[in-house]
């Protein structure tokens, strides 16, 4: 059955164990002090944003993101950081907030907290946010652009599950995407058999904590309380960069169009792509 390793937590990580253990063999931890000094932790509250930020219009994801048809890819709609705030602080709605670059209409709140040490190349000019409600989930995926991502915990709790790059076939990758179709909390041997053999890893993220997801690491969260993220972006050399354009580019622009020109028959045809990548691992470790 699949897998799961709880991701190492680090007090106190220098750099050269950063890198020794865990950037150079690409493997995910989460560090329960790497933003203990940022005002950030204290300032940022729902309060605080309803406040300063209400006023701001954002667009708001539901879950037809991930859906073949007009919703996919696209934002839901625009809404006032307020209302978006209030629906989702306290209650059940399935809106997101997702790759929100607030500090674009509000750069002051740059002065809150600081790119880490552990590494270079960060891409300072895009920090970004993401904002989810209670039982709100974010589909298992891994980010275009390749980037390592730094994702610092607020408020609230937030399960995520990893697979690493090389586990891509097992969990049925979706070809020109992404994304893969799996649910990785009720995982489905049956319909997907391939993933009894996969190896990942989980935790459970807490305010002030940061978690570490290498570069085109597979990601999953389920948020457990309504919270929000800030995620800091590095790109680690030349060829991670190469090959984040490259997946803008074709990936994104082929699927977006296959998408709008027959939703139905492109999400098959991935479909049946993923079941063939994943058939060679389907009978190891079957009982
Ligand atoms: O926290 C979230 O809602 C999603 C985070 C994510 O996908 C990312 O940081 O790349
Ligand atoms: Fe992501």
């Amino acid at each position: 059955m699949m897998q799961l390793q709880q991701v190492d937590r680090r007090t106190g990580l220098t750099k050269k164990e950063f890198l020794n253990e865990y950037l150079h063999p690409n493997k995910p931890v989460v560090f329960t002090d790497m933003a203990e000094d940022w005002p950030a932790l204290h300032k940022w509250t729902v309060e605080f944003f309803k406040t300063r930020y209400g006023y701001l219009e954002v667009p708001v994801y539901n879950s037809n993101y991930s859906k073949p048809g007009p919703g996919y890819m696209t934002s839901d709609r625009l809404m006032l950081f307020k209302d978006f705030l209030e629906a989702t602080e306290n209650g059940h709605s399935d809106l997101r907030l997702f790759l929100f670059d607030i500090f674009d209409p509000a750069p002051e709140l740059r002065e809150d907290f600081t790119f880490p040490t552990v590494m270079r190349g960060f891409i300072k000019r895009f920090p970004f946010m993401f904002f989810g409600g209670e039982g709100s989930e974010v589909t298992m995926h891994y980010d275009i652009d390749c980037a390592n991502v730094f994702l610092t915990q607020f408020i609230g709790h937030k399960h995520i599950i990893l697979f690493p790059p090389e586990e891509s076939d097992k969990i049925y990758h979706h070809p020109f995407t992404v994304k893969s179709l799996i649910e990785p909390e009720s995982p489905d041997y049956d319909k997907f058999p391939a993933l009894r053999n996969v190896k990942g890893y989980e935790t459970i993220l807490k305010h002030g904590e940061t978690i570490f997801m290498p570069t085109r690491y597979w990601h999953y969260m389920h948020y457990l309380d309504f919270s929000f993220g800030l995620a800091l972006r590095s790109q680690s050399n030349m060829n991670t960069r190469a090959r984040g354009l490259f997946n803008i580019g074709a990936h994104y622009l082929i699927d977006k169009a296959c998408n709008m020109a027959s939703p139905k028959r492109w999400h098959n045809w991935k479909e049946a792509r993923a079941y063939e990548n994943a058939r060679p691992f389907e009978g190891v470790g079957k009982r």
